[in-house]
């Protein structure tokens, strides 16, 4: 390698902020443009105290998912990958970050000015290897997807630049694109000064007040007031300000799929997880009843739509700095300076006694007969309710089985991780990499569908070779099933064809395990099944892929709920 430059580089001013910011981990993938930032990470005497560890990926896809994770639990995470070929390779999970408010740091190398670069290309009319031609190409692509996007084409502009992308993630949740000319990794630059600013949201204390009181004297002359967790509960760290409002209130509270375990769900008030028809009795009857929702700090779905479209004039949603109270708007209201607000509005009134009360958790059975040893869903689900710990982070993926593990109950805050409103299939296998990473001591659980799986399988070699312990159950039914039952639920309830695009190639997943240098084990019947949760359990040291083998016309009736909007019934007696 060729030896590190003696004095401060932008290289080392980069790592500097991004641990001053919280970060430990990075998440790589090579090339060329970005290869020397890597040697600076990787020089364990260099930048004493700031110091960060990399993670190298066996794909951006799973290196933009392992970051946005990671970001969840640590409040800041970074991928970094090269020109063209990686930056595009990343966008999906940087969208997703965009949407569910993570602040990832995407950083890219790329082709600068030197002799050897775009002056070069120029005269030969050649094409530098990863460009599309236009330099801008990669930048443009991330605009519309990040809070900023910049590139970084002089030594002396790194600090204020770098200081302002972190600055903007960090203040908005929104994940950052920095791309830098290749010689700058190299290149001599100032070094921090001053603590790294974080700007503050903007408020119009006016409106806080305005918005505080409306809602204020909406909850008092409310019979059945609801709140709603939201995930900017979570990002920006106001969760026990959220559980203040509902321990003081006595109001009951649901979270959104997305926002799930903002708090432990053993706090008082918490109701369960509302995900339209599919989700429990208890659950949907309460949304159902409520004759007003305040909604605080989330951004709501077409998961929500029937909801949203009955209820607008009622409800209150506060999020991403505005506050709509049915049709009246208050902006320049951030979810901070409206909880403590409303709190303040509320004080003197009184902490009512609960007009609902959280249902058993429930977790609907089978759709139709199924050979009593099988697995199916049904029975796979129920047998969870029982068997996590409050130790593990479930992670279920966009997939049957996300609107189902939603109905086990979560009793430890950020114990569930998901990507519910992106909703990239995938993300949840290479997400528990980042998870692991971020939480050592929550074991990540992935329940997996083997269509998402089929896209980052790789990841269990990630975690293998940096000795993580993640779970993943693979849900094998060969079929893309919960698209089946979105575009056509006959095929289940009425035997009809599966459309042959939903079909899905049988893989051997606990031999492929094995290869990938993890743990697997197969199985098919009950039985098979609770030797395996024994073992995997027992196990702390590996990760393990757990193959469950479903029957293929099996899918949760949560799902077929989903599919055909129908609500629950209530749980059977007994
Ligand atoms: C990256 C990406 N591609 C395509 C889709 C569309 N899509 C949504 S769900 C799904 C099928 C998921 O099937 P599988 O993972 O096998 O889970 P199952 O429902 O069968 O349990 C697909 C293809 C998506 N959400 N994300």
């Amino acid at each position: 390698m060729k030896p590190l430059e003696p004095f401060f580089t932008v290289s080392d001013y980069l790592i500097q902020r991004l641990h001053e910011a919280g970060l430990r981990d990075v998440f790589t993938v090579p090339g060329d443009y970005v290869a020397r930032w890597f040697d600076y990470i990787d020089d364990k005497d260099r930048n004493d105290g700031y110091q960060l560890t990399r993670l190298g990926c066996r794909s951006e896809l799973e290196a933009g998912y392992a970051a946005d994770a990671y970001g969840r639990i640590n409040g800041i995470s970074c991928a970094a990958v090269t020109y063209g070929v990686g930056a595009f390779s990343l966008l999906n999970p940087v969208a997703g970050s965009y949407v569910e408010r993570v602040p990832t740091v995407a950083i890219s190398g790329s082709p600068g000015t030197s002799d050897t670069d775009r002056p070069f290309a120029r005269t030969y009319k050649i094409l530098l290897h990863h460009a599309t031609g236009n330099y801008e190409a990669d930048r443009n692509a991330y605009e519309d997807i990040t809070a900023e996007a910049i590139i970084i084409s002089d030594a002396r502009q790194a600090p204020a630049m770098i200081d302002g992308a972190l600055g903007a993630a960090l203040s908005q949740k929104r994940p950052v694109y920095i791309e830098l000319w290749r010689q700058l990794w190299d290149a001599e630059c100032a070094r921090p000064v001053g603590a790294l600013t974080i700007p503050a949201l903007p408020v119009d204390q006016d409106a806080v007040k305005a918005a505080a009181a409306h809602v204020a004297g909406l909850i008092k002359t409310a019979a059945n007031p609801l709140f709603w967790g939201g995930i900017e509960v979570q990002r920006y760290g106001l969760q026990s300000a959220f559980a203040g409002l509902v321990d003081q209130t006595g109001i009951p509270y649901v979270t959104s799929l997305l926002a799930k375990s903002v708090l432990a769900e053993t706090h008082p008030g918490f109701i369960g997880t509302y995900t339209g028809p599919s989700s429990d009795y208890s659950t949907y009857t309460t949304v159902e009843n409520a004759d007003m929702v305040v909604v605080t700090g989330d951004l709501l779905t077409d998961d929500y739509e029937g909801f949203v479209s009955k209820d607008f004039s009622q409800m209150v949603v506060a999020y991403d700095g505005t506050v709509r109270v049915g049709e009246a708007y208050y902006f320049q209201v951030p979810l901070a300076a409206f909880i403590s607000a409303l709190s303040d509005a509320l004080q003197g009134t009184g902490k009512r006694e609960p007009w609902a009360v959280k249902g058993p958790a429930v977790i609907d059975p089978d759709f139709k007969p199924f050979p009593p040893d099988a697995i199916t869903y049904a029975r796979f689900f129920q047998r969870m309710l029982t068997w996590v710990d409050a130790d593990m982070t479930l992670v279920p993926d966009e997939s049957s089985s996300m609107y189902v593990s939603c109905n086990i109950p979560v009793n430890r805050a950020n114990g569930f991780v998901s990507e519910a409103a992106w909703g990239s299939i995938g993300y949840a296998s290479a997400a528990a990499l980042g998870l692991s990473v971020a939480a050592p001591d929550a074991r990540p659980v992935v329940f997996a569908g083997d269509g998402g799986f089929q896209m980052v399988a790789q990841t269990v070699s990630t975690m293998a070779l940096y000795r993580r312990n993640p779970i993943i159950f693979v849900m094998v039914n060969t079929i893309y099933g919960i698209e089946q039952a979105l575009t056509n639920d006959k095929a289940y309830t009425e035997g009809q064809p599966f459309n042959a695009f939903n079909v899905i190639p049988y893989w051997d997943y606990a031999g492929l395990a094995v290869a990938l240098g993890a743990k697997g084990v197969r199985v098919t019947t009950l039985t098979e099944l609770e030797n395996a949760l024994t073992t995997v359990k027992a196990d702390l040291d590996s990760v393990w892929l757990v193959q469950v083998n479903l029957p293929a016309d099996d899918i949760p009736q949560e799902i077929l709920r989903l599919a055909t909007n129908e609500p629950p019934s209530p749980p059977a007696v007994g």
